[in-house]
């Protein structure tokens, strides 16, 4: 079974103005949205959309879950969150213009979580947990969380001997290097961050990845994403670089979600890793071109798949 987990779940309040948005003028809204938010819930729209099945979990606040569930049931994803009793799901706003130069996210903190709320969590909601399940940690824990908490929920995790994907940031990515991970996707400044050294190029992540592979002995496969250069895929056997093709950008929020849902798809339904990457980029594109900031196209993505440039490099 997969497991996704979101520890600071949103709602994500989608706002469209008609002009290219612009400081000290009047920016008139054409449109407004309620989607899904947090990556984690992302990724359970997108392994849904690929038809593979998986629950949504994490942990939120009561006031609010019912509208972010009724969204995630809009896409047929099943919801299992625990949610804590005085505390609301957190609201967060992107913003897009028809400039299709990409979106604005301003994005609320959450609550900081406790031991006590990962204990429940992982009773009530990751019960029928075993060895051969994936747990997705994908998104942040609200910063106000102290990182004992979050190494304490990755210990559980690692007890269980689960296969862990994990798509966090800052002292929690340093923290989910201390253990045996199966993949990992940092941008190309939490790369620079694990390796200590700076990276700006696929090549610069490849030659970093040789020079750092000791630092690195713990994951078995990462993803390192560089925005318009697409991403390298880099593990002991195979090093790749894939080039996403130009698309019209309505939305780009959620893009990196959706692509992470589509090399999850890839690598646990054995595709190679040509065919996981081609995958994934394409889904990647064809989010972009979305309104919504969540769920992708599977007719559009195929379409992009030929477009996708792709070099094995190791
Ligand atoms: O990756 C897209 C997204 O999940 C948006 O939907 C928005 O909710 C934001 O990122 C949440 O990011 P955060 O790091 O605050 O959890």
């Amino acid at each position: 079974m997969i497991y996704t987990v979101t520890l600071n779940p949103a709602v994500d309040n989608i706002i469209r103005t008609k002009a290219t948005l612009t400081r000290g003028k009047n920016n008139r809204i054409v449109e407004k949205k309620l989607d899904v938010g947090g990556k984690g819930t992302h990724v359970s729209v997108g392994l849904t959309l690929l038809g593979e099945e998986n629950t949504c979990t994490g942990i939120t606040g009561e006031k609010g879950t019912e509208v972010l569930v009724d969204l995630l049931e809009q896409y047929n994803v099943k919801a299992s969150f625990h949610t804590v009793s005085q505390k609301e799901v957190r609201n967060n706003f992107v913003l897009t213009d028809q400039s299709g130069e990409g979106s604005y996210m301003i994005t609320d903190y959450g609550f900081a979580l406790t031991k006590e709320m990962i204990e429940e969590f992982l009773l009530k909601n990751l019960t029928s947990l075993k060895c051969s399940d994936t747990v997705i940690i994908s998104g942040n824990p609200s910063m106000y969380t102290s990182i004992e908490v979050f190494s304490l929920f990755l210990k559980k995790l690692v007890e269980k001997n689960v296969r862990i994907v994990a798509d966090v940031s800052n002292s929690f990515l340093y923290e989910v290097l201390q253990q045996k991970i199966f993949l990992i996707k940092p941008n190309q400044y939490e790369f620079s961050d694990m390796v200590g050294e700076e990276v700006h190029s696929p090549e610069d992540c490849i030659s970093a990845y040789k020079r750092n592979r000791t630092k690195l002995k713990n994951v078995e496969n990462i993803s390192v994403s560089l925005g318009v250069e697409g991403s390298v895929f880099l593990s002991e056997e195979k090093i790749y670089t894939f080039r996403p093709p130009q698309v019209k950008t309505v939305n780009d929020t959620g893009s990196g979600d959706a692509f992470l849902s589509g090399l999850i798809f890839g690598l646990l339904n054995s595709y190679s890793i040509e065919d996981t990457g081609v995958l994934a980029t394409a889904i990647g594109a064809a989010k972009a071109e979305e309104e919504k900031s969540t769920g992708f196209s599977i007719r559009r993505s195929k379409e992009l798949e030929p477009y996708v440039n792709y070099k094995k490099i190791g």
